[in-house]
């Protein structure tokens, strides 16, 4: 296959002008790379923090966004066996890291110091050749659909990382705190596929139908609740709450409320990231009722093949919409007004 020097891509400029649709100059990879033609790219709302450059974490400008692609190797670096050219494989919000660091030494390769983080740090997936680092990418099996397979390279891989970190088990009740956005509908999936039962929690119509669809026991409107505290406790048997909570939401809001419902042990795991928020909870009742707050980023290299294999079993089905790479400045848009139930994929021209 002939690798071309100019590309289109999705750039975040300097100084930053929303998305531009542009040609740009094809990257070669670097001994230890893969050059992945990218096929279809999830749009996480990382995505949009990036552009709008709301995060105390200085990223890459100009920048190429997107961290949930899945495409095909069509080059590699002289010391990469692991990965050949013609397989599939998907590129991750880890592009890469040390390997040699304490965290890379105990699986915990997401907080490596030296992590580079694909369409943040590095150059992303919202183009149609993007470099990865061949030890992170995920080897993807052929009959893998790359649409679908797309959002699990982030939303699925974080979700599913968030739920083992929670500590639930099966037939425990975990409240997800927007339910209805790409993050939240793969919970509502991994969840059922781990045997928890689901309390949904987002805003509006369309979304409870869809979370009432993907197998949520109970929904709960914050749009339209009164007393969110008392709704999501009344959705468990005993009025006791639910046993974890994972808040995906991108508002400060909801992070406030958690504590206050989750059930005495239960615990509360951070994912969604809105900016400049800060959490705050009653240090009396977090203590007297033995909560655990705590924080959950992406997953680990084993994380990632895990979700991708509930994923091979049929387990996940969330809903997906597909648009082309030049439309990505109306998701964000749509995104930006959380008018999104499920996630979008783009499409990356041939
Ligand atoms: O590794 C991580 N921790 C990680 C990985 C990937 C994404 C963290 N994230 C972060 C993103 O940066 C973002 O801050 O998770 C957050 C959610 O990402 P997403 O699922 O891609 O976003 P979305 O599709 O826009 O969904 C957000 C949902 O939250 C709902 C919205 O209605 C939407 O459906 N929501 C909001 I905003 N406020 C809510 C509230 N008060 C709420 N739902 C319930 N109650
Ligand atoms: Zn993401
Ligand atoms: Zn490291």
């Amino acid at each position: 296959m002939e690798i071309p020097e100019q590309q289109w891509a999705q750039v975040i400029e300097t100084p930053r002008r929303g998305v531009v649709y542009k040609q740009i100059p094809v990257q070669q990879p670097g001994p230890d790379e893969v050059l992945v033609n990218i096929k279809y790219s999830g749009v996480c709302h990382t995505d949009l923090h990036a552009l709008t450059g709301d995060w105390p974490l200085e990223e890459k400008s100009p920048l190429v966004g997107g961290h949930e692609g899945a495409g095909i190797v069509v080059a590699k670096g002289d010391q990469v066996t692991r990965v050949g050219v013609g397989d599939h494989v998907g590129v991750k919000w880890l592009n890469g890291s040390c390997l040699a660091c304490e965290f890379c030494c105990q699986s915990d390769e997401p907080l490596c110091p030296e992590a580079l983080l694909s369409g943040y740090t590095v150059d992303g997936t919202f183009q149609q050749y993007c470099v990865a680092k061949a030890a992170h990418v995920s080897i993807l099996p052929k009959e893998v659909p790359l649409d679908a397979i797309a959002p699990i390279l982030c939303a699925g891989i974080t979700v599913y990382k968030g739920l083992k970190e929670s500590g639930a088990r099966p037939g425990q009740i975990v409240a997800i705190v927007g339910a209805g956005g790409g993050l939240g509908c793969l919970a509502q999936q991994y969840a059922k596929a781990m045997g928890l039962r689901v309390i949904a929690i987002d805003g509006g119509d369309e979304k409870k139908e869809m979370c009432l669809k993907l197998g949520a026991e109970t929904y709960i409107d914050f749009l339209r609740s009164e007393n969110i505290v008392h709704d999501v406790q009344g959705a468990t048997t005993d009025g006791l709450g639910p046993h974890a909570v994972l808040l995906v939401a991108a508002s400060e809001a909801p992070f406030q409320q958690a504590a206050s419902y989750v059930r005495p042990r239960g615990s509360i795991v951070m994912i969604g990231m809105p900016a400049h928020a800060y959490l705050k909870a009653s240090i009396f009742n977090t203590v007297v009722r033995m909560v655990s707050i705590k924080g959950s980023y992406v997953g680990n290299r084993q994380d990632g093949n895990e979700a991708i294999d509930f994923f091979m079993r049929g387990l996940i089905q969330a809903p997906f919409k597909v648009v082309p790479l030049s439309e990505l400045g109306k998701v964000y848009e749509l995104m930006g007004q959380g008018k999104i139930a499920g996630r979008y994929v783009v499409k990356i021209p041939d």
